[in-house]
This record gives structure tokens, C-alpha cells and sequence, in this order.
């Protein structure tokens, strides 16, 4: 499988680190920090003797738990409405218990685009066509494609998804990466000017009229809205919004993701946006049946897209559009943000199916 940066803006964007894992990051400096310390402090006869029967070992351990280790201790999750900023370790981590879905590949014949496109697709483990599972359409950031999601294992999707339906929070649920690049001209390369942007902007057609029937004739799926999610993040998150307003019959659950500017009428440090939309159209038609749940989030330090997508909560709060506004506290353009968002919109649909 190709491996690719999770948000290809990257490569163009030399001063941000897009496929930063900040958990890594942040454990790596709390391990230097303890280290530091260790070596400063004079060992006491009492740290040594307790080195040699082990117990020091044990209970280093102890102290720090390894994230796997958080996620195996037997700790009855107690489901609340609340909104959690970060996904919680014992959902993002791979635990030993858990057999995880995998990602394989799959083609559809686009009408919309004139051309056969590919999508990755997330089964669950021991999917079977005797069983019917809810679908989640999850759409990468600009200059990404279908392995966008599935090439980074930092991103914790099978974690997330796998562990909260092992808990029985969730259903099995099967999750589409599609390429959101819904060119019509085969030679045109994703670029990253207004111009550019008309191919995302055409994803809708491709998603409705083509994938999302090919998805439901090819797989055991549920279908309606109640099991069809919809989240995507940066330029995703911007067609998810998108998307929702204009087919919100077709997705109960909804989550965009430190969404790119341009669904409006903007100009941003990068280019002018002539927008999707008008400001005034930031809502659902009248009489829409609309989500269930509908997220918009973001990290606090987000430096690609900065504070659009509170701009967009805020039009959402002008215009009177139900939505679920949050933030993430110090999560940048990356994948914090995206464990957050997926395990948020999750825990909303079994919040609901609780309920039920
Ligand atoms: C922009 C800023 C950010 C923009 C797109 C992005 C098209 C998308 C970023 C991403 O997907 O990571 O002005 O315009």
C-alpha cells in the first residue's frame, strides 16, 4: 500500500509539520524529562537496592503505563453526552484483545468523472456477508488521495473504530476513504489555487451518484441515514460541510474536521476563495431533515486553517443551524485533531443508539 502524507499541503508548506503525531512527540519529552532527572539526582542506597530486586523496574512501570498497557487495564467506560477534546488512550491504542479490521482497495466506474477511481476501505474484522454494518465516508485533506488514511497508522482509525465496537459502543462499522480529487480531465494534477479546488468541490456528485452506490451493492451495508456517517478533515472537512447541507437526508452523523477555507467567499494567507456558498446559504433548507449529530471541531493551534472553521461555527450560530461546536486544546493541523473528531462523532452514534 503507497504511503502518503496525510495532507499533502505539507510538502508544499515547508514551515508546517502536517503529519505530526504530538502524542509520540509529547511522550518522547516526558521520557527525556524523567531521564534528566534520573541522572542528576545521586542515586540513595535504597533506589540502588530496589534497581536490583527489580521492584524499581515495576515500579517505573507502574508509574507510567505504556498506552497499550492503559488500554488493556479492565476499566468500565462510562458512557456520557459529553464531548471529549481528546480521543481517550484506551480507544486510540491497540489493545491485545482486539482483532482490528483491515484496509484493502477497491475500484468504481465514475460517471461523474468519466473515469474508473479507486477508495480504500476499512472491513471490519471477520466481516461477513451475513451481517450488515453502518458505513463512514471519511475524506483526506487537499493534494491527499484514497491511501491518505489508510497509509498512516497515526491516525489510529482502525483503533478507534475497532475498539469502540469491541466494547459494544458502536456497531461494526466499515469505513470509505475515497480519492475526494473528483477531476473530469485525467490530466488535471491537484494544485492548490481557487482554480484547483473545483474538482473537491465536484466530489459530491462522484460520492452520491457513484461511490456510495457502488459501496452499497458491492458490501453488506445498512443503509440510511441513521447508519451513514460523513467526517473529513482540512479540505475534506470543508466538503463534508458541504455535503451535508446540500444532501442532509442522506448522513445522520457528521463530523468536519478543522476545515479548509473557501466554503464562503474568503482570502486567506494562501489565495482568495470565491466560495462555495453564500454566507446566508450556511444553513439547511427549510423543512431538511437534518443529522442527528453534526460536529464541527478544531485544534486551539491550528496553523493551516487557523480560525475558519470557528468562523464557520459562528455563521452556523448566525444562521441558526443546529450544530455541536468544540475545540481542541493544543492540537495543531494533525492527527490529534483527526482521533478526536472520529472518536466524537463514534461516541454521538452510540450516544443516539443508546437512546434507541
Ligand atoms: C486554504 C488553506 C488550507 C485552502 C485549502 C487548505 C483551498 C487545505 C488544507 C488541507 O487540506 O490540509 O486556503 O484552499
Amino acid at each position: 500500500m503507497k504511503r502518503r502524507h496525510l495532507a499533502g499541503i505539507s510538502v508544499l508548506l515547508m514551515t508546517l509539520s502536517l503529519c505530526a503525531c504530538g502524542t509520540e512527540k509529547e511522550k518522547g519529552e516526558i521520557m527525556n524529562e524523567k531521564e534528566a532527572v534520573s541522572e542528576n539526582s545521586t542515586p540513595t542506597e535504597e533506589d540502588l537496592s530496589m534497581y536490583a530486586s527489580g521492584i524499581a523496574t515495576e515500579e517505573a512501570t507502574a508509574e507510567t503505563p505504556t498506552p497499550q498497557e492503559e488500554a488493556d487495564k479492565e476499566e468500565a467506560y462510562i458512557l456520557t453526552g459529553e464531548i471529549e477534546e481528546r480521543c481517550p488512550a484506551v480507544f486510540s491504542a491497540k489493545r491485545s484483545g482486539v482483532e482490528y479490521g483491515e484496509f484493502t482497495h477497491g475500484v468504481y466506474y465514475s460517471e461523474t468523472c468519466g473515469m474508473e477511481r479507486g477508495y480504500s476501505i476499512l472491513l471490519p474484522a471477520g466481516y461477513s456477508e451475513d451481517k450488515k454494518y453502518p458505513v463512514l465516508y471519511l475524506l483526506h485533506g487537499i493534494f491527499g488521495d484514497e491511501y491518505s488514511f489508510s497509509g498512516d497508522p497515526n491516525n489510529r482509525i482502525r483503533e478507534i473504530v475497532g475498539n469502540m465496537a469491541a466494547d459494544g459502543l458502536i456497531r461494526e462499522t466499515i469505513v470509505v476513504c475515497p480519492n475526494m480529487y473528483a477531476a473530469t480531465d485525467p490530466d488535471q494534477k491537484p494544485g492548490f489555487d481557487a482554480e484547483a479546488c473545483i474538482p473537491y468541490d465536484n466530489f459530491i456528485n462522484d460520492l452520491v451518484n457513484d461511490l456510495m452506490p457502488c459501496i452499497e451493492s458491492s458490501y453488506s451495508v445498512l443503509t440510511g441515514r441513521e447508519n451513514t456517517y460523513l467526517a473529513g478533515f482540512s479540505m475534506g472537512g470543508r466538503e463534508t460541510i458541504f455535503i451535508c447541507l446540500k444532501r442532509p437526508e442522506l448522513f445522520g452523523y457528521v463530523c468536519a474536521i478543522s476545515s479548509a477555507p473557501g466554503l464562503v467567499p474568503t482570502k486567506d494567507k494562501f489565495m482568495s476563495h470565491p466560495g462555495q456558498m453564500e454566507e446566508s446559504e450556511m444553513c439547511f433548507a427549510e423543512g431538511a431533515t437534518e443529522p442527528e449529530a453534526f460536529i464541527l471541531c478544531c485544534g486551539t493551534r491550528d496553523s493551516v486553517v487557523g480560525t475558519y472553521p470557528k468562523s464557520y461555527h459562528e455563521l452556523f450560530e448566525a444562521n441558526g443551524t443546529e450544530h455541536i461546536w468544540y475545540e481542541i486544546s493544543g492540537a495543531d493541523h494533525d492527527n490529534n485533531a483527526i482521533q478526536s473528531g472520529l472518536y466524537n462523532l463514534l461516541k454521538q452514534v452510540a450516544i443516539h443508539s443508546e437512546e434507541e
